[in-house]
């Protein structure tokens, strides 16, 4: 099968939510050499989409977006050995963590695993992260870059208030900050004092490794 063929099968056996066939397309995709994040932006990402699409015209349920998320989950799991960076000096590190009130991991995790490839230390906070625990991280680990993310139009405005809470720690100028996830634009993160947007884990990588003076 074609490298486009494999992929659209398994972007639509993940829109199916047919956990096996998913699972058995992404091991047949890496056997085949595609790269991990070919195999994500192609169909992990855009099956995402889709399946988003099918919840807001009531075609899925929450518990369709559920199994989808663990689908999708698995998979990005599933290909964290195939972007493991080499273990030579690293070139910076990364505090991330989805905002407080927010439970969407998965752009995250793919964020933190391509960071990690890159060579990057990263600090993974995990989601529904408080302010305070943002600010604890910086002073207690002391990264060159915090990374935040959102899914929700409801959380992405925790952003905000997680910088003005390093601000007011004293910490701000320390770091470089950077956010991302489905509803955040480039308007939005200079308007609330971010220093970079990422609109995919591959950019943001590519800022971050920027800012590191390693790209
Ligand atoms: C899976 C999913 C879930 C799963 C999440 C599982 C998990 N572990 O993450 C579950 C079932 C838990 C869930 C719950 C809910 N969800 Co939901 N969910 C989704 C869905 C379908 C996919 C999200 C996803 O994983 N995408 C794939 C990843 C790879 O993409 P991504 O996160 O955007 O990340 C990429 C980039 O944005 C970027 N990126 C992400 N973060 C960062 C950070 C940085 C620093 C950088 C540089 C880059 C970066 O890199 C990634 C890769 O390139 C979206 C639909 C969509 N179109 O996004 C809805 C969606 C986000 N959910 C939605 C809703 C409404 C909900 C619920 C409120 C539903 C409910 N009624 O309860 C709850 C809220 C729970 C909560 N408090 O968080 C809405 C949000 C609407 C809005 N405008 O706010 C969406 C858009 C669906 C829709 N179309 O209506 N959801």
């Amino acid at each position: 099968m074609s490298e486009v063929g494999l992929l659209t099968r398994l972007k639509d056996a993940i829109v199916n939510l047919d956990f096996d066939g998913s699972k058995r397309l992404a091991q047949e995709a890496v056997a085949k050499g595609i790269p991990p994040n070919e195999i994500i932006t192609k169909a992990i990402s855009s099956a995402m989409e889709e399946v988003g699409r099918k919840f807001e015209a009531s075609e899925y349920f929450l518990s369709e977006l559920i199994v989808a998320g663990e689908i999708g989950k698995e998979i990005s799991q599933m290909l964290q050995p195939y972007m493991k960076g080499s273990e030579i000096k690293k070139i910076g590190k990364v505090v991330i963590g989805t905002v407080k009130g927010d439970l969407h991991d998965i752009g995250k995790n793919i964020f933190g695993m391509m960071l990690e490839a890159a060579g990057f230390e990263v600090i993974d906070l995990g989601n529904d992260v408080p302010a305070e625990a943002f600010v604890e991280a910086v002073k207690n680990h002391k990264p060159d870059i915090v990374g935040m993310s959102a899914l929700l139009t409801v959380t992405m405005v925790e952003m905000e208030n997680v910088i003005k809470e390093l601000e007011k720690a004293g910490v701000r100028e320390k770091v470089k900050v950077i956010i991302g996830g489905a509803p955040i634009t480039e308007e939005y993160a200079k308007r609330i004092g971010a220093d970079g947007y990422g609109k995919d884990a591959v950019v943001g990588v590519d800022i971050c490794k920027a800012w590191v003076g390693k790209k």
